[in-house]
């Protein structure tokens, strides 16, 4: 699989840097072939070098646009060495064989970034070099290709490393470099296309345009198959925002399959009502007194059946959608008597493994955070051990946090979420917060849990939390002032469990 490279082409619209390569190939005894400016940029140089219309026997054509598109160059590139019936055509066609392909490509974007005509802008559409680029990177196991500039010194690398010698892993190597390069020219190609977003528009299926974004002055899409994950069965079309909820819902409502009966309120992708009971009835009405201010307008979710009882009670409660693994008949007839209310049956579809965001001129890509903390990864860290009823109300709060806009703290009791803090900039703010709202909405926090995304870094958090009642923390642990918080719980008699793993949601 190692290659010793005996011919190239080369064709470089930017013949900066080339000198090396050309120099290096030569003594290497590389037969090289090439295109006008190249050619004449070599011969310059006092090497030896063939004219690429030497070899196809056919001039350069319309002003240029037709140079190396020819059997005998593509034949050359694209042969399979180990193929006998290629080996053969390539003798009864006198194809020679080209070992190495070297492509700088138009400049399409810095012609267009200069304000150039239209003509001007679409001479500089490169389709010899792409093709080239595109031939050479195909048959890599053959076929070595330098698509950019940036790649001349990997190259030079390898040829005075390996004698002239490429190994296969360098040709997959570059190949996938090359159809960087190629992909990107063409992304460019169709940017500057593409000006009034027309074609954008006509590629997305219908029902994935948005009435608007965010707001009603932003364009907005989704990309993404929404009936495979939900079967709607009512309401309104979904709006951008109402998507961003229902994301929300699912990533949170997916950290308690194994709850008994559980029901989550969602505001502005956090949730203001959560709670677990015997029926979803009695869950709803726990979540819904967790903060029925937010609770208007919110998308509520089920972990279970939404069955008549529940549905008469959400009936009562103006929200945007209601989601549930299931509903009884009646329970949709109740539910429908909104017009725009939207309801979902949610089927078990696995959610991506990564996640991406825009982050300035690019993106960032985040493996999905696929830790729900559990009781095996408690370890308490104080004098004072959590009760059973405390560390299963322990979990339920850190699994809120997780699913909640850093910073955030989570209060819970009995299987309910009481309060929390939401995307503070400080965690005493988040901390205040949630013990004002707790307070606001008639809950006493005597013997409740809480729970932090992150940990503390000062023992302040767990004194204003003594303060207000709380009995048990769960917090992932790890900073280098731990002690000071846990010695502020040894002294007051608060139990607390580090889980080692830190939940920001940003
Ligand atoms: O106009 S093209 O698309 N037609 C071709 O057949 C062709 N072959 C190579 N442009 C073509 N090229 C491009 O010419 C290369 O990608 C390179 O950018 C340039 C090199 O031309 P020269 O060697 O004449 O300076």
């Amino acid at each position: 699989t190692t290659k010793t490279i005996q011919s190239a082409l080369i064709s470089v619209f930017s013949k900066e840097g080339l000198e090396p390569i050309v120099r290096l190939l030569n003594s290497q005894n590389v037969t090289l072939y090439s295109t006008g400016g190249t050619e004449e940029f070599i011969k310059n140089l006092g090497i030896p070098v063939v004219a690429v219309e030497d070899v196809t026997s056919y001039p350069s054509i319309l002003g240029g646009r037709v140079k190396t598109l020819h059997p005998k160059v593509f034949g050359g590139i694209l042969n399979r060495q180990d193929n006998p019936s290629d080996v053969q055509q390539m003798k009864e066609f006198d194809i020679p064989q080209i070992d190495l392909v070297i492509v700088d490509l138009y400049p399409f974007e810095k012609t267009v970034a200069s304000g150039a005509n239209e003509s001007d802008i679409i001479e500089k559409i490169d389709i010899g070099g792409i093709s080239l680029i595109r031939a050479a990177a195909k048959n890599f196991k053959d076929t070595a290709i330098v698509a950019s500039v940036t790649e001349y010194s990997l190259l030079l690398g390898m040829l005075s490393n390996q004698n002239g010698a490429t190994t296969l892993a360098d040709r997959k190597l570059l190949a996938a470099k090359a159809f960087q390069v190629s992909s990107h020219y063409d992304t460019a190609i169709f940017n500057y296309f593409n000006t009034d977003e027309t074609v954008y528009k006509e590629s997305i299926t219908d029902g994935k345009v948005l009435r608007y974004g965010e707001n009603p002055h932003q364009k907005g899409f989704f990309f993404g198959d929404f009936e495979a994950m939900f079967d709607k069965i009512h309401g309104k079309e979904l709006s951008y925002n109402n998507l961003l909820d229902v994301d929300a819902a699912v990533n949170l409502i997916n950290e308690f399959k194994t709850n008994g009966p559980t029901f989550a309120i969602l505001k502005h992708n956090n949730a203001c009502g959560l709670a677990s009971r015997n029926t979803i009835s009695e869950a709803y009405s726990a979540a819904l007194a967790c903060d029925p201010t937010s609770a208007f307008g919110g998308v509520l979710i089920a972990n279970t059946k939404i069955d008549l009882a529940t549905a008469t009670e959400i009936n009562k409660l103006f929200c945007e959608v209601v989601i549930a693994p299931e509903f009884d008949a009646e329970a949709i007839s109740i539910l429908q008597e909104k017009k725009n209310r939207i309801i979902l049956v949610q089927r078990e579809v696995a959610l991506p493994s990564r996640q991406v965001r825009t982050c300035l001129n690019g993106l960032l890509i985040q493996d999905r955070n696929t830790i729900t903390d559990t009781k095996d990864a408690l370890k308490t860290v104080t004098q004072t051990s959590p009760t059973t009823q405390e560390i299963e109300d322990l979990i339920f709060a850190s699994k809120v946090c997780k699913n909640t806009k850093s910073n955030t703290i989570v209060f819970a009791k009995n299987g309910t979420l009481i309060s929390s803090g939401t995307g503070q900039t400080s965690r005493v703010d988040a901390l205040v917060q949630a013990i004002e709202k707790a307070k606001t909405f008639g809950f006493d926090l005597q013997g409740a849990s809480m729970a932090s995304d992150a940990f503390f870094p000062f023992p302040d958090c767990v004194a204003l939390a003594k303060e207000a009642g709380i009995t048990a923390v769960i917090q992932p642990g790890g900073s280098i002032k731990d002690e000071l918080s846990i010695n502020y719980c040894n002294e007051n008699k608060l139990a607390m469990v580090f889980t080692g793993t830190r939940h920001f949601k940003h």
